[in-house]
């Protein structure tokens, strides 16, 4: 297994929209295998292919407690949301050190292959469908602060530019 390189935002990278996975061959296994590795050392609870340069419909994600649940998604469709949204804070690992709230639909249902190949139905609620709508932006290119201002999304790529140029991680907005 290898960690991987994670982008940083305001990198230019991260809006480019990921293509289908065309087959779940041991390529795939492996990168599977490597963004879970780099999402745990992070402490993330989820990562998309697009924040590891790697333009392809593959999330991995892990919200339980013990850190011993992954699940992965290929190809992801977004089947249903509901109607009720609410605010949620969220932070992002291209977005190191800023947090913020986010109006996400409470509750989802979503289509995708599992790391088997296996199509799987995923009814989601709470963290869980927080962090899949996150991650499902992230295969669209679109990162959690396009829902902010202009003005602050401005100080956040500012702040984190400065950050990146000093070698350290951005204090909060
Ligand atoms: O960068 C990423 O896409 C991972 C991101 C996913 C996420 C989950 C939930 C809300 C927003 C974004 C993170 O892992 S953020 C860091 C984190 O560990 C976390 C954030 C919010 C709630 C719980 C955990
Ligand atoms: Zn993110």
């Amino acid at each position: 297994m290898a960690l991987l390189s994670i982008i940083r935002y305001p990198d230019t990278r991260l809006h480019t929209v990921a293509k289908p996975v065309t087959v779940v061959d041991e390529r795939i296994q492996t990168l599977i295998a490597d963004m879970l590795e780099t999402m745990y050392e992070a402490n993330g609870v989820g990562l998309a292919a697009t924040q590891i340069d790697v333009h392809e419909r593959l999330i991995v994600m892990d919200i339980s407690e013990g850190r011993d649940d992954p699940l992965v998604l290929i190809n992801p469709k977004m089947l249903w949301t509901s109607p009720e949204k609410h605010l949620n804070e969220e932070g992002c690992l291209s977005v190191p050190g800023i947090y913020d709230g986010v109006q996400r639909h409470d509750t989802i249902k979503v289509e995708a292959l599992d790391r088997d190949g296996k199509a799987r139905l995923i009814e989601a609620e709470g963290l869980l469908s927080v962090c899949i709508q996150h991650e499902m932006d992230h295969l669209m290119g679109k990162v959690f602060v396009e829902y902010l201002s202009p003005l602050k999304r401005n100080r956040i790529k500012s702040k984190l530019q400065k950050a990146q140029r000093e070698g350290r991680v951005a204090n909060k907005v």
